[in-house]
């Protein structure tokens, strides 16, 4: 389903004055955006942007993400702010090829991680506050527009059997509970488009089958997803 354009294809001019595209894949914790984001690594034309996972498991020998999931009370600023900053730069480096493919965004940071936290109750008001600050400080003065969101939407314990299978040690205690709240967040920005307004046109992917089915998913959305149809 398409869902609420707002940017045309003439907005997609960078600096250096050349056309790039933009795309951002969205889902739950373990939804195979990294399954995803390798089918396309493949194409000469694509720059794939990882997540930055590695550098919140280790920033400067600290691993965020542990003390996120150890005590989120009193660790989710920190990492939140620090995902927020990871996020900014992902959005701002300049671009290598005509599409690029980023892994999240600052948006789904702040509509469904930081949301989460709030709601949930890990994360005190001034905390959210201040972080949301930032974020619409960033929004609104640098470049993080993307051109399309890809929504890999897949049931939460679908997501939770794939997490217990990859064995992230940090997200060994991360219960269904966790990822039916980020479910949720996902939907209403998505889906139902009863939060806050997606960015960009959302392409929702049935991501719940196995990797062979995702392949012909895949490819069947490949042009559209490279801004090519
Ligand atoms: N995370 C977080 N806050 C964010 C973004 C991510 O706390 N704003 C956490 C959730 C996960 C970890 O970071 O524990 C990594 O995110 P994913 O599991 O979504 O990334 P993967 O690469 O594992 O995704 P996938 O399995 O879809 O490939």
């Amino acid at each position: 389903a398409w869902k609420s354009p707002t940017r045309s294809r003439s907005d997609m001019s960078t600096a250096s004055g050349t056309r790039t595209f933009k795309v951002s894949v969205e889902g739950n914790i373990a939804s195979g955006k990294s399954t995803f984001l390798d089918y396309f690594n493949l194409s000469p034309d694509v720059e794939v942007r990882t997540e930055p996972v590695e550098k919140w498991r280790n920033l400067h020998g600290h691993n965020m993400l542990a003390l996120l999931y150890k005590d989120p009370t009193r660790w989710a600023l920190s990492l939140q702010t620090y995902v927020q900053l990871t996020m900014l730069q992902m959005h701002t480096k300049p671009h290598e090829r005509p599409i690029t493919i980023m892994e999240r965004s600052i948006f789904s940071a702040r509509h469904c991680f930081v949301e989460n936290l709030y709601h949930s109750g890990k994360m005190p008001t001034p905390e959210y506050i201040v972080l949301d600050e930032w974020y619409q400080w960033l929004v609104a003065n640098t470049d993080v527009h993307v051109d399309l969101i890809v929504y890999l939407r897949t049931r939460p314990e679908v997501c939770l059997a794939r997490m217990y299978e990859r064995d992230r040690k940090e997200e060994n205690k991360v219960p269904l509970a966790y990822l039916n709240g980020l479910h949720e967040l996902h939907e209403n920005w998505l889906v139902r488009q009863v939060t806050v307004k997606p960015p960009a046109p959302v392409l929702v992917l049935d991501a719940n089958s196995n990797m062979s089915d995702m392949e012909h998913v895949m490819e069947e959305y490949r042009e559209k997803i490279m801004g090519r149809s």
